[in-house]
């Protein structure tokens, strides 16, 4: 069917003014001299009228037969706010903003009052928004898929030095970029049971019958490419009771179970889960993963059906539709896809899992055994009878493979078995992933090659060829282009500003940091000290602790977790107070240390942990004699936008986690591109960091993975603490209760953790190494030549760390997709 393409709206300043009266007049009934919730979606909604006819032509050129497309499947996506970003890819700012200034609005008050959309918890869910931006921008045919919670990722206030989770009502005040597509709801099944029966040619075939509907709402926000009037698409699913529950319910007179059936479809997309490194267990949280899987996969059948008339040929289907499962949270899918091809499309077993493992593709983004999905046999019973099956029939064949590889081996059958043996059977989600996928990847050189070392060396033995790295990246439009607009001008003055939309250019910013071009390194330190002064005033803001902007701003900011090891930062801080105690403060770099992150609420350590640094806080700060050598604030409720004012105001950045146990790390990158240096130990990307920019230029400490997994059965804190005068000092320090006199004895679990021998973080084992480099520097510091050198350096070598790198990557060896312009 021939439908023209649209034509775009004008984007010039009268334009835009017209409009954004239009909006505000018109649809929101509001005059102007309104709050700036008010103007932001008219702009909004002005914008988004500027978006819809590349988004329209984007979308039916990707529609096109014989367009292979892929369709990204994540639980979460961290998106922040969108309005900025538009702003930038559309390249109309200025017009923009003159057009608000006309109306006595300043832009920068009107992208403010935009909530971000916090649908994701950390590290994974920013990835998969920073992937969208990169496709987009790749002119990449790629949709992503997942929920449009209600509430996404809890607002941490601090309430006398303890975390305090709020709801987030992201929605309240309208969410003017998304656009509702009802015509494209799906129904998804739960509970009921498998019957089968009789086909006309004699088969069994099975049925999943007397199952409790729910319907999926889809909910459609664009995705805008950079300078390039591609526009794709991210569609979120919203659940909703069906029709005909509720009247029958009605009908025989139950109005309250009627309501009751509405809310519990409600529930599946109602809130976000906030725990990030350890599995959920709970039955909402799978209805979750199916509802997303299920309507997902419904979805793109739906579309590729739609392109022939009467039957549709899947045969090649695999060769034009590619998932990629952002870890095992979407991973139902290899079930469910197999569940529609054969009891829907009929095909057999064979045909069906074809399809299936050419089509799917899986990421794994950790390591750390308590993150690992495993759902209740029984679980699976009630809620994803069909599934089951289907589960236990993938098993069956798949351990037969397992057997004729390793005959007898029954070791190595129950080892990698889908289904985990035991007093409570298990699904093993990463299993079934694997079983269903053609590739399978990790996100950074050294996770890549610890999962086939480790945690999948069976599968890596049996399938060498699947397994695969995808170093991590961040979009250098949000995070440079966006976040640091000085930065940005300034780099592009001099070499023009292709980096951004290809970050490897960055690297002509090299010659930049030679000593001779005092004029840029000027101007570079000059950048620096506008966006200290800017962190400086949100410190103020949030935490009421002055950061003097002429002191190293040195940074952790992440989720709070024992891994991180925001603890052995905060051991650092307490022995630097105690120097200043003692009066070594000779050549003394002055330091404002700032930590931020939200613990998962049944964390009960890492909420500890965040008392401990408000509580560190508290006397640091107010002693008189430590005031100009060494702050520390904590920082609330740490999100995507306030990551846009930190990355670029950093001078240090902490990267400490355990060795082995950082996944990747995406913060990182964001700090390299800023022109932080990193202090960090040899794990996840931090490597490669050092790798890009040199050992030089990169503070690095600590144990190596392996140092770690060899020191494990001796590991004993009080060798540590014997041989180190130091850290005697600090333990002594915090044992005393000097950090919490009126409040005795919070602080046991922590201690009884740093000493515990089992302690798998080690974190007294790295101390001495971690303030021997912190040591090294502050040294560097006293020479700000030198320092101006390394961040012009990070910021010169970081082009690596672009997804636009790491999507080109994932499309060259897994989706295999042609560019696609609207
Ligand atoms: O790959 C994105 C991000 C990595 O950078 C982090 O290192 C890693 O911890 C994080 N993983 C998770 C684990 N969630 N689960 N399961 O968030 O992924």
């Amino acid at each position: 069917q021939y439908r023209p393409r649209m034509e775009r709206l004008s984007v010039d300043k009268t334009a835009l003014e017209a409009s954004f009266n239009h909006y505000l007049t018109y649809f929101l009934g509001r005059s102007t001299g309104t709050t700036p919730t008010y103007a932001y979606n008219a702009l909004s909604l002005t914008l988004r009228d500027r978006i819809m006819a590349d988004w329209r032509n984007t979308s039916l050129a990707q529609k096109m037969p014989g367009v292979r497309r892929a369709n990204y499947m994540s639980l979460e996506f961290l998106i922040g706010r969108a309005l900025g970003n538009h702003l930038l890819n559309l390249d109309i700012e200025p017009d923009t903003r003159a057009a608000l200034e006309s109306m006595s609005f300043h832009l920068e008050d009107v992208i403010e009052a935009e909530a971000d959309a916090g649908l994701g918890n950390g590290g994974l869910g920013r990835l998969a928004a920073c992937f969208l931006d990169s496709c987009a921008t790749l002119q990449l045919p790629v949709t992503g898929y997942g929920i449009r919670y209600q509430y996404g990722m809890f607002r941490q206030e601090i309430i006398n030095g303890y975390q305090d989770e709020e709801p987030d009502h992201w929605l309240r005040d309208g969410q003017p970029w998304e656009i509702e597509r009802p015509e494209y709801s799906q129904r998804i099944k739960f509970g009921g049971h498998t019957e089968y029966r009789k086909n006309d040619q004699g088969q069994l075939v099975a049925q999943w019958v007397e199952t409790n509907d729910v319907i999926a709402i889809p909910y459609d926000m664009p995705v805008t490419g950079y300078h390039n009037n591609t526009v794709n698409t991210l569609r979120l699913w919203h659940s909703t009771a069906t029709d005909e529950f509720n009247l029958d319910e009605f009908n025989s007179g139950s109005y309250t179970e009627s309501v009751g059936a509405k809310n519990s479809a409600e529930n599946i997309s109602m809130v976000l889960y906030p725990n990030d490194t350890t599995e959920n267990g709970k039955e909402l949280r799978l209805k979750q993963q199916y509802f997303l899987a299920s309507a997902s996969i419904q979805d793109v059948i739906r579309q590729w059906e739609k392109r022939f008339d009467g039957a549709p040929d899947y045969s090649r289907f695999s060769a034009e539709n590619v998932f990629q499962m952002n870890d095992t949270h979407p991973t139902i899918a290899v079930a469910e896809l197999m569940r529609i091809l054969m009891d829907e499309k009929k095909m057999g077993w064979n045909t069906a899992w074809r399809i299936v493992t050419e089509s799917l593709a899986y990421t794994n983004h950790t390591l750390l055994p308590e993150a690992l999905e495993k759902w209740p046999v029984k679980l699976f019973e009630e809620l994803l009878p069909r599934l089951l099956d289907i589960i236990y029939e993938i098993n069956s064949r798949f351990l037969r493979v397992v057997s004729q590889r390793w005959p007898g081996d029954t070791d190595r059958q129950s080892r990698m078995s889908i289904i985990e043996e035991g007093p409570v059977k298990h699904v093993r989600m990463a299993h079934l992933a694997i079983a269903g996928s053609f590739s399978i990847n990790g996100v950074a050189a050294l996770h890549s090659e610890l999962l086939k070392k480790g945690l999948f060396h069976d599968f890596y033995e049996l399938w060498p060829e699947k397994f695969n790295n995808k170093t991590n990246g961040v979009t250098p439009r949000r995070w440079v282009a966006h976040a640091n607009p000085m930065m940005t001008e300034l780099i592009s003055s001099k070499i023009g500003d292709e980096w951004i939309k290809d970050l490897s250019q960055i690297d002509k910013l090299t010659p930049f940091a030679d000593l001779k071009q005092t004029e840029f390194r000027n101007n570079w330190k000059a950048v620096k000290q506008a966006n200290k002064m800017r962190l400086a005033k949100l410190v103020k803001e949030k935490c009421d602790v002055d950061f003097n902007t002429d002191a190293m701003f040195d940074v952790q900011v992440k989720r709070i977790h024992e891994y991180k090891r925001q603890l052995l930062n905060v051991l650092h801080v307490i022995h630097l107070y105690n120097q200043i105690k003692k009066g070594n403060t000779k050549d003394w770099s002055p330091r404002c240390v700032l930590i931020g992150g939200k613990a998962a609420p049944g964390y009960l350590l890492a909420k500890d942990i965040i008392k401990l640094i408000n509580s560190v806080a508290e006397v640091v700060n107010s002693d008189a004699e430590v005031s100009d050598k060494l702050k520390l604030a904590f920082l609330p409720n740490y999100n995507v936008s306030s990551m846009e004012i930190i990355a670029p105001g950093a001078d240090l950045s902490e990267q400490i986690s355990t060795a082995g146990k950082e996944a990747s790390g995406t913060g990182n990158m964001k700090f390299m591109m800023n022109g932080a240096l990193t202090i960090g130990t040899y794990d996840g990307a931090n490597i490669e960091i050092m790798d890009a920019v040199g050992e030089d230029n990169f503070f690095l400490f600590g144990l190596r993975e392996n140092e770690v997994e060899e020191l494990k059965p001796h590991y004993n804190p009080s060798d540590y603490i014997n041989h180190d005068e130091d850290l005697r000092d600090v333990l002594n320090l915090l044992r005393s209760g000097h950090f919490n006199s009126n409040e005795p004895g919070i602080f046991d679990n922590i201690m009884n953790t740093l000493m515990n021998p089992h302690d798998p973080w080690m974190t007294l084992a790295d101390f001495r190494s971690y303030v021997d480099m912190q040591q090294q520097v502050s040294a560097v510091w006293q020479d700000q030549e030198k320092w101006q050198t390394m961040s012009i350096l990070n910021t010169a070598k970081s082009g690596f760390f672009s997804t636009d790198r790491t999507m080109e990557e994932y499309n060259n060896d897994i989706w295999k997709l042609e560019t696609v312009s609207g």
